[in-house]
């Protein structure tokens, strides 16, 4: 699958790529091709790595185990696509794709709309609204004193924008006080003023939704100037790749999760043991996410195969069916067992599918003394309150 790396502005040049050529059968002797297209330069890179990682174990993995029916996968003339990393990239390059009829799993497209922006886009992410707010439930259980909130976020990003939408509404829900709203770019590097107005309003609780270097340095700056409450990471920070950029600031940092390594059932026991067998230590969410979506890929591959041999198909017709069977799939992944539900636009049209996963979790981060390396550990369930870490599985409403 991963022949030609497709860096994170290249993303929607890969999706129009995907347009070519959908007038041949797809012939018996090919390989099945899904692309791959996630960040692989610049900051974002911080994010995609991991997920080149699980995507590459998935390909392993999947054609260890036969394929597609026996047909291995690989990257050309996709008949989808799992990518791309960033909801920003998304909004730009999902309606190229969509358009073009190629269905996109988003393997970390968290931001409130992604499916809704069309009939061919799903996500095994899963939206902010519901993961975020396992995180300030994880605060007030460490700390019940928290009255004080301070929330900051990268305005030039839509999952940042999303993501802190959901962290205000929480806060305001909880009964919780937000003194002050910074705002920052995820270019930026000097957060002097942003720091210095958040201790200035005296938080219990720091709210940091951007970019992996971006809330990594923010985080650093708070700890250098003197911020010693709890600090909340978004799901940008949600990446060891941040350790070099806060080092032994990071720790402490809590971080909701929609992935746990410790999940005991049998495919994330065997996609641990395949991930440690090759990086030597635990998968993280971004590597376990990609590894989903190129599972529903081949699962729903396999199971189109096996009601009418895809190999006589026309490559846009196999596209079309590939959509509908993602939808009718069900699928027993390392993320727990997960579906999805059809949404509909604001003009009351068909999109693509949101998904509906029911576990998730809270890491807190913990840094060797020498601020060098560091783990995420996962908090127990109790010490969330009113056991909301299984969150119903309901669809984000359509928008
Ligand atoms: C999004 C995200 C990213 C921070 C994941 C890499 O959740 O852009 O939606």
């Amino acid at each position: 699958m991963f022949k030609n790396k497709v860096p994170a502005l290249l993303a929607s040049a890969m999706l129009v790529a995907t347009v070519m050529g959908t007038q041949h059968p797809v012939a018996a002797q090919d390989p099945i091709k899904i692309g791959v297209a996630v960040a692989q330069t610049g900051n974002v890179a911080l994010l995609g790595q991991e997920q080149v990682i699980g995507a590459k174990i998935a390909e392993k993995f999947f054609n260890d185990k036969g394929g597609v029916n026996g047909r291995l996968i690989n990257n050309e003339n996709v008949v989808g696509v799992v990518g791309p990393t960033l909801s920003q990239q998304a909004f730009a390059a999902d309606p190229i794709a969509d358009a073009a009829g190629v269905p996109v799993i988003a393997p970390s497209n968290t931001a409130a709309g992604i499916p809704q922006i069309g009939k061919f886009i799903f996500r095994v992410s899963a939206p902010v609204a519901k993961v975020a707010p396992n995180a300030v439930r994880a605060a007030l259980a460490i700390n019940p004193d928290i009255k004080r909130v301070a929330r900051a976020f990268a305005q030039n990003d839509a999952f940042s924008k999303s993501e802190t939408g959901t962290f205000e509404t929480t806060i305001k829900d909880m009964g919780l006080e937000e003194v002050t709203l910074q705002t920052f770019q995820t270019t930026d590097t000097d957060f002097t003023s942003q720091v210095s107005n958040i201790i200035s309003a005296t938080p219990d609780l720091v709210i940091v939704s951007g970019l992996a270097a971006d809330g990594g340095n923010l985080v650093k700056q708070l700890r250098d100037l003197g911020y010693t409450g709890l600090i909340i990471g978004g799901n940008g920070l949600n990446t060891a790749n941040i350790f070099p950029v806060c080092q032994a600031a990071c720790d402490g940092i809590l971080i909701a999760q929609a992935y746990s390594y410790q999940a005991d059932t049998d495919v994330n026991k065997a996609f641990v043991d395949a991930y440690k067998a090759d990086q030597k230590k635990n998968p993280p969410q971004f590597s376990a996410q990609a590894f989903a979506g190129v599972q529903v890929f081949v699962e729903a591959l396999a199971a189109l195969d096996t009601a009418s041999p895809i190999k006589d198909m026309q490559l846009a017709d196999l596209r079309a069916k590939l959509r509908d069977q993602v939808l009718a799939g069900k699928y027993d992944t390392p993320l727990g067992t997960i579906s999805f539900v059809e949404t509909k636009n604001d003009k009351g049209e068909t999109t693509g599918g949101e998904l509906v996963q029911e576990q998730f979790y809270v890491a807190q981060i913990k840094m060797a003394a020498d601020g060098q390396s560091g783990e995420f550990t996962f908090l127990s369930n109790e010490m969330i309150s009113g056991g909301e870490m299984a969150a119903t599985p309901e669809a984000t409403p359509a928008q």
